[in-house]
């Protein structure tokens, strides 16, 4: 018989806490937490394992601080990292989280060699960029989440404005994850009904502008935290997709080389997610209006990548 895969989620703060619980309480894979603060992950994987029987799931979960027990991971969840503390730019958070993404990735890597990254840690485009450097993976195992949870954002202020199920709401967000992303109206879609044909301009505009200030709105209501519901679900239905390889089309920040007339940035655009990871670019129709968006996030994300130490 088969055994589990193994997940291991680097960052045992809430995202990557809350990542492991999904992940574990689907059976879906053994889950290793690892973090730098010693009792914490391990703290937390009790806690998780503690749970199991209530739950009613078999899957192993386990905290350390040493990435021996990593070894021989099928995916690599990457959510370690620095919140922007007062009197910190923009830019020093980039610098510090670089350095630990960096760190993570590399010593992650060497004892899980063909596992499939995911990135978390913000700034997302650009940790993507350190991760992919970091690892020496090739572009096909090196993913960032940022486009499910932005467009799970979007689903839901679809789904609140018209009065329907979640379920039946479809969206699209591409871009960078930032004040720049690209909401795709056109291709957002309740019962396969554009939300164009269905609110007035006004109205659609709202719940962009609404979604692209979705993690700012849940900080300001938090001020000690930013989201992780919503962002620990998203890492699970994406690791989900690979260790199950149901070729879903899902927003991922990946590395372009030419398509969408990108090269060499990690920007968000649908791909096909499955074992291999990134499987397939899912290359759509851009308005000129979409396209000259698009160009503006990726900008946005070329800017960050510029900064940081090659
Ligand atoms: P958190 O502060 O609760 O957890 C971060 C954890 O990383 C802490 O437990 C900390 O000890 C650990 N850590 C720091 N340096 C480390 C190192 N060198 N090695 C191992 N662990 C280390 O933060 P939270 O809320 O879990 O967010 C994590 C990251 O994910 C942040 O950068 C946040 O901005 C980002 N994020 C990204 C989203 C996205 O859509 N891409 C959505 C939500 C959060
Ligand atoms: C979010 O969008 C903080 O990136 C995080 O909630």
């Amino acid at each position: 018989m088969a055994s589990r895969a193994k997940v291991t989620v680097i960052g045992a703060g809430n995202v990557g806490a809350t990542t492991a619980q999904r992940i574990a309480e689907a059976g879906l894979a053994d889950v290793v937490l690892v973090d730098i603060v010693e009792g914490l992950p391990q703290g937390k994987g009790l806690d998780l394992a503690e749970a199991a029987p209530v739950v009613g799931h078999d899957a192993q979960v386990i905290g350390t601080n040493d990435y021996a027990d990593t070894a021989g991971s099928d995916v690599v969840v990457v959510t370690s990292g620095l919140a922007r503390q007062p009197g910190m730019s923009r830019d020093d958070l980039l610098m510090k989280n670089a350095g630990i993404v960096r760190s993570v990735v590399e010593a992650a890597a060497r004892v899980s060699p063909e596992a499939i990254l995911i990135v978390v840690t913000n700034p997302l485009d650009a940790m993507c960029h350190v991760a992919h450097r970091a690892s020496g993976f090739p572009r096909e195992r090196v993913l960032g989440m940022a486009g499910v949870l932005d467009s799970a954002r979007f689903r839901t202020f679809i789904a609140q404005e018209l009065g329907v199920s979640v379920e039946d709401v479809h969206a699209f967000v591409l871009g960078g994850h930032g004040d720049t992303m690209v909401p795709l109206s056109r291709y957002s879609t309740v019962a396969g009904v554009p939300i164009t044909e269905l609110l007035p301009a006004a109205r659609v505009r709202a719940l962009e502008e609404r979604t692209a200030n979705g993690g700012a709105e849940v900080v300001a209501l938090l001020k000690t935290g930013s989201a992780f519901y919503a962002p620990a679900a998203s890492t699970f239905e994406m690791v989900d997709a690979i260790l199950r390889d149901r070729k879903r089309v899902l927003p991922c920040a990946v590395l372009l080389q030419g398509e969408f007339g990108v090269h060499d940035l990690f920007v968000g655009v649908p791909i096909v997610l499955g074992r291999g990871g990134l499987e397939r670019v899912f290359e759509i129709e851009l308005t000129s209006d979409e396209r000259t968006a698009f160009e503006k996030s990726a900008a946005a994300v070329e800017e960050l990548v510029q900064k940081l130490p090659a």
